[in-house]
């Protein structure tokens, strides 16, 4: 990667991503985009406002910034996503099929996340396989494996670098997720700070792969440095870093903050995908092929969020 653009990066994993890779490559090569405009946006080095549902727009931007690499995160969340499923498909499937067109046309790698909603209620719970069914039953789930299947087809048919990862729920401080399934495990901290006291919308007993953003930004980068001729499973690869369910993620902060307290409101609807989701990824075929190894578990992560926030 040299000179970089990245599409959705005013969102959870664009802010942090941004940050590094701006340490890393130089501030100027990484331009990030997204359909919002703030001024804050600008101060951290270019930014163009930017709707990746516009083709035109999207290769217009990506020309006249001559970049090498598309890191496409612009995406409706699962929860969000089944509020609205039309919004969803337009972002989700045309914006992802305009980033392939941007990349072909341009010859850039492109990197696009899929997600552990890309698995359903048929696939096998716990240790689920790099390789296996995927009848996901929400919009957001069609969404992921429609992109992991397109991002397989433009590389097998047209040779284009496409890489990607199965996120699980992921976990920040800088900027606050929209609409995913998985967000309790971050707000559980920021009310902890706030107020003491969570209710959680996910019910107890109820597990899902989770990983701290330091490991996901980590795990982006090394996968689009990683060499082609090591990579078998391109689009997409199971990452995570742990399980827990919410009495695991109250204890941790427990251990830090003893009056911490905990209680339940479930929320039927992202209950449902959740329990559709798996518990537990398999993530051998990402350590095997391009090194992924993630650093925090869950009471170093709480540490970290705790001390940040
Ligand atoms: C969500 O909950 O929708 C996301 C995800 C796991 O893809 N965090």
């Amino acid at each position: 990667m040299k000179k970089i653009l990245i599409t959705g990066a005013t969102g959870q994993i664009g802010t942090d991503l941004a940050e590094e890779l701006r340490r890393i490559y130089g501030r100027d090569n990484v331009i990030t985009s997204s359909r919002r405009d703030k001024p804050e946006f600008h101060e951290a080095g270019p930014f163009e406002s930017m709707d990746c549902t516009d083709a035109k727009a999207f290769y217009e931007l990506a020309k006249k910034h001559e970049v090498d690499t598309i890191l496409h995160l612009a995406a409706i969340l699962s929860a969000q996503g089944e509020k609205n499923p039309n919004l969803l498909w337009d972002i989700n499937v045309n914006g992802l099929y305009n980033s392939l067109e941007v990349s072909k046309e341009l010859g850039c790698a492109l990197f696009v996340p899929s997600s552990i909603g890309s698995f359903g209620p048929s696939t096998p719970r716990d240790h689920t396989p790099q390789t296996t069914i995927q009848r996901p039953t929400t919009a957001y789930g069609i969404s992921k494996v429609t992109g992991e299947l397109l991002c397989d087809y433009y590389h097998l048919k047209y040779g284009l670098d496409t890489r990607g990862v199965r996120f699980p729920g992921l976990i920040s401080y800088k900027a606050l997720p929209g609409g995913g399934t998985t967000d309790y495990a971050v707000h559980i901290y920021h009310e902890a700070k706030k107020n003491g006291h969570y209710s959680s919308y996910i019910d107890k007993g109820t597990y899902m792969d989770m990983m701290y953003m330091p490991d996901a930004v980590d795990s982006i980068i090394q996968l689009m440095e990683a060499n082609p001729d090591k990579l078998i499973d391109r689009n997409a690869f199971n990452v995570s870093a742990m399980s827990f369910e919410p009495e695991d993620i109250k204890k941790s902060i427990q251990k830090i903050m003893p009056d911490f307290t905990m209680d339940y409101d479930v929320d039927p609807i992202r209950q449902a995908i959740a329990d559709s989701w798996p518990n537990s990824l398999d993530t051998s075929a990402a350590r095997e092929q391009w090194g992924f190894n993630p650093k925090f578990d869950l009471d170093k992560m709480t540490e970290d969020m705790l001390k940040n926030i």
